[in-house]
């Protein structure tokens, strides 16, 4: 019999197992189930019920939250009781592609299960902290009738009625991160090149830098939804001809340093692209279209 305050969680990874702590330190009640059956036992200890299966576990609950290593592993899982998730919501927040759950919503649907798509933005340590917000999309009623459960994890932000829409913005900031700490390690790899320099010691630094730097991107963004073909504002970019020069002499730096010119040379193609495009100014928009393999000019 389903009833309220209960949640089922499946796969206790170790980002499940965070869930699942956290739904039980707010008082609901959960079920949980894992393949590798271990995994539960401190779960267990503090409350959780055990299910014997996933169907057992999607039984339990009207909430089903599935957090597994990809998709392939949310079929494997979930299609031998497919029938038991009649009238139940899945809440699948297993990393996958827009395709992927968009597929997965309507073999819900076909399952007569209601669905939301969703991409967690934390890390295990800070699930239910300040830090975390998730991604959710699908139907705003199905999200609606379930913020209170889903509100424990983190802030949840609701993206819109097209499911693929979560998956979407996680792989983007995903993407953006990797980037991120991509550049982390060049600074890094620069720093330790000489004597005095060093992980830390860069990284004092770097950190308030970013964190400056980031606080343009807004501005940024609002010129790219606004005008996808015109220019960056001219105050808050800088022209071509200051790039080129601090690009020779971060190549030439990187070159004495030992350090990989790989993604440099790949800025080097992007400026002689903006240039050959008739551009003598950075511009952000049209950066955007060149990396959607759009015409820049
Ligand atoms: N951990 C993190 O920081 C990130 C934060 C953002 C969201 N991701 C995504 O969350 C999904 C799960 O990640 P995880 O960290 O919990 O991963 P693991 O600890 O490796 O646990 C994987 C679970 O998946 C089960 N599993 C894998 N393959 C199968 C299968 N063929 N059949 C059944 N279950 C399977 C595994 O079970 P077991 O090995 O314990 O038996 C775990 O429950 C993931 O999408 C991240 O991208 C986490």
């Amino acid at each position: 019999m389903v009833s309220e305050g209960r949640v089922s969680v499946i796969g206790l990874g170790d980002m499940g197992r965070a869930l699942a702590a956290a739904l039980l330190d707010r008082g609901w009640e959960v079920t949980v189930w894992n393949r590798t059956q271990a995994r539960a036992d401190a779960l267990v200890e503090r409350g959780a019920v055990r299910a014997a299966s996933a169907a057992e576990a999607v039984r339990a609950s009207s909430l089903v939250l599935v957090c597994l290593l990809d998709y392939d592993s949310v079929r494997d899982v979930l299609e031998p009781g497919a029938e038991d998730l009649r009238g139940r919501t899945l809440v699948n927040l297993t990393n996958g592609s827009p395709e992927q759950a968009t597929a997965c919503a309507r073999w819900a649907k076909e399952h007569g299960a209601t669905y939301l798509d969703g991409g967690i933005m934390a890390i295990p340590a800070t699930i239910a902290t300040d830090e975390a917000f998730v991604f959710y999309s699908g139907d705003e009623a199905v999200f609606t009738e379930h913020r209170a459960a889903l509100e424990v994890l983190g802030t949840p932000r609701h993206l819109g009625a097209d499911v693929g829409l979560a998956a979407l913005y996680d792989l983007a900031l995903l993407t953006a991160t990797d980037m991120m700490y991509d550049g982390f390690h060049h600074a890094v790899a620069f720093a330790v090149s000489r004597h005095g320099g060093s992980a830390a010691g860069v990284t004092e630094h770097l950190v308030p830098w970013l964190t400056s730097m980031l606080r343009i991107m807004p501005a940024f963004a609002a010129e790219i939804d606004a005008h996808r073909g015109s220019g960056t504002a001219p105050q808050i970019t800088q022209g071509l001809d200051i790039h080129y020069a601090a690009l020779a002499n971060k190549l030439a730096t990187a070159k004495e340093a030992g350090v990989s010119t790989e993604q440099l040379e790949r800025a080097r193609v992007e400026l002689d692209e903006l240039t050959a495009a008739g551009l003598d100014r950075w511009d952000s928009p049209v950066v955007v279209r060149r990396v959607r393999s759009e015409p820049l000019a």
